[in-house]
Order: C-alpha cells, then structure tokens, then sequence
C-alpha cells in the first residue's frame, strides 16, 4: 500500500514538473525547422513525418513547423548551419553538401569516387567516423539525432551522354554553391556554375546550364529532370548524407522524457525516409531507372573500370580535400568502407 501511493505521489510530482516547464514558457509555442527542398520530396516529407510524430507524442507540447524551401535563411543554403547554430532554426533535416562550407569534416562525403555503393556509406555513417562527425556537431552547438540520405549523386545534361571524362569537357554544369564541388567539376574538365537550389531549376528549364548533379529518387525524378535533359550517367560520385538535428540548447530545454521522443521520432522518420529513396536503386530492384527511360532518358551505368578514369583526374582534389577534412578522419572512413566489402 505504501509503495503504490509513493508511487502516485512520485507520478504526481512529475507531472507537475512537466506542466511547470511547459507553464513557466520554457517551451516555445512553435519550433522551427528547415529543409532547402520542398514539402513534395521525400526529404521534405520526412521532415513532416517527424514533425507529426513529434506532435502526437507529446500530446502537443512540442509543435514543430517545418520551413521548407530554404525559406529560414532566403534560399541561400550554405548558410543553414549558421542559422541553425544562432538558433533561428531548432530543428533542421539537412544536407552534408550544404552544411560543408561551415563544417569541413563533411567535406569528407563530397570527396569524388569514395563511397563505392550503400554498405560502404553506412559503415561510414554508423561506424567510428560517423561518431566522429556528431561529436565534432554537438562541440559546434548542434546534435545529429539521425542520419537520412538524399543519395548518391548523378549527373545529367541536355547535351550527350557521359561515358568518359572527355564527354564532360566544357560542360557547364550547376553545382551547389561549394568550393569542392567547383574544384570536382573543373578537374574533371567541366564547366561548373554555383547556383541555389531555389534558382537552379529555372536555369535548367531556360538552359542557362547543360546539366546538374543530383539524386535519383529523391530529386531528379520528383522534379521530372526528363523536362529539361536526355541524358543521365550513374557514376555514383559523391554520397549526400542527410542529418536530423536539432540546436542543442534547445534540446537541453526540454524533460529527458521529452528528449527520448524527439530522439525517437527522428530515427523513425529519417529509416522510412531512408528506404523511401533507395527503392528502385538497389538489385535487383531498378525500377527507378526504368522510370527514367520510360520517360524518355538515355541512362549509362558505368562501371568500376570507367568510374576509375574519372576518379584518377581527380587527384588534385584529393590531396587538397584530406588535410581539411583531416587525415584520420578520413583513415576512419577508409577502414569502415574496406570492412564493408
Ligand atoms: O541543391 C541541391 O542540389 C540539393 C537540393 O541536392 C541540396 O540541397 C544539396
């Protein structure tokens, strides 16, 4: 008897601290977070589903609104950690690429031709290196509650297909507004051209660029990039990572009950959102790809022998990239994918 109303008067004092620090306006009415896509695409909607998840565990208390389209840092991406840090973003489903200007370590994903294929991307991610990543995050203000994905980028271009880097020279392709990704291109012989996201698909659809790099399912199909070019060349040349986060004073403002949802909910939203945009990618399911040619696309798959010929010009990148990045990260990385075979 006496432990049951000890236990009730413990269940009571909680719930009063609980409705105290919601009370005492330690809960702000409504979180942001920020996506650099729109609501449509499977990053935007992961980003809902762990909103909503959110919403409904916590009977209300924390409302999350998602800001999608860059629409937090006016459509200027590069800038998301820098607002995510000040705090004018709480929360923030992001990609690597655009984060990578602020955080050089996540250059480590932007190197060309290192990811060979999904195992490898998730030995990396789950692996030492990844706990690498959080932990040098959480030092800079934020916490990475799960990893999602955009995908391996892919290039397309109106122009003729890509087997070989002599199919790229003079290209002039959109990149993220990045100084790797510039330093990739130009290595390889192409043309590139920083542009936002916000912008990049009106300069496709007026053919200010030849071509573009980015993920199958998540983007290219989503956006119908058949609209704009014939071509497609699977190359697999740099992974794009999404991570969950959220600003760590913000998480430290809410119940550790509060805290194990939010943590919770991010790892459920961000494993659908996960298989949501590997489906049709992986054998022998090719579906993606066949959704590709049916609307009109020449698709090249190549291999690892020509993969190799593209990697080899980008030594450059290499030797400049792996200082920044920092040596043992990347020999972290290096061990987790060779683990991975
Ligand atoms: O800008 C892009 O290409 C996009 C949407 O893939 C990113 O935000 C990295």
């Amino acid at each position: 008897m006496r432990t049951v109303s000890l236990v009730c008067g413990l269940i009571a004092v909680l719930a009063l601290c609980l409705s105290q620090q919601v009370l005492a306006g330690k809960y702000k009415n409504e979180y942001k977070m920020s996506v650099v896509v729109g609501p449509k695409l499977p990053w935007g909607e992961g980003a809902t589903k762990f909103a909503d998840i959110v919403r409904e565990r916590t009977h209300g208390r924390i409302n999350i609104k998602v800001y999608t389209s860059s629409s937090l840092m006016a459509g200027k991406q590069t800038n998301e950690f820098l607002i995510h840090r000040e705090g004018v973003a709480d929360f923030c489903f992001a990609s690597t690429i655009n984060w990578s200007t602020s955080i050089k370590e996540l250059n480590l994903f932007n190197l060309p031709f290192f990811f060979p294929d999904y195992k490898a991307l998730d030995a990396v991610t789950h692996g030492a290196a990844g706990r690498k990543i959080e932990a040098d995050l959480k030092k800079k203000g934020v916490s990475v509650l799960a990893w999602g994905e955009n995908g391996f980028r892919e290039i397309t271009n109106s122009v003729r297909p890509i087997v070989k880097p002599a199919d790229l020279e003079g290209m002039k392709i959109r990149v993220v507004g990045t100084p790797i990704f510039i330093e990739i291109m130009k290595s390889l012989g192409a043309n590139p051209v920083n542009m936002n996201w916000g912008d990049a698909q009106v300069a496709f659809q007026q053919g200010v660029v030849d071509g573009q790099e980015n993920p199958v399912v998540a983007i290219e199909i989503p956006v119908k990039i058949w609209q704009f070019h014939k071509y497609i060349t699977i190359w697999h040349y740099v992974i794009d990572p999404l991570m969950l986060t959220v600003n760590n004073k913000v998480m430290a403002s809410f119940t550790p009950a509060d805290q194990k949802i939010i943590r919770e909910a991010a790892a459920e939203a961000a494993d659908w959102q996960v298989k949501v945009v590997r489906k049709g990618l992986i054998p022998p399911d090719l579906s993606a790809l066949d959704t590709l040619k049916k609307n009109g696309m020449e698709v090249t798959v190549l291999d690892k022998t020509q993969r190799d010929a593209f990697k080899q010009k980008t030594k450059a990148v290499y030797d400049k990239w792996i200082p920044i990045i920092g040596d043992d990260l990347v020999k972290k990385a290096k061990t987790a994918i060779a683990k991975a075979k």
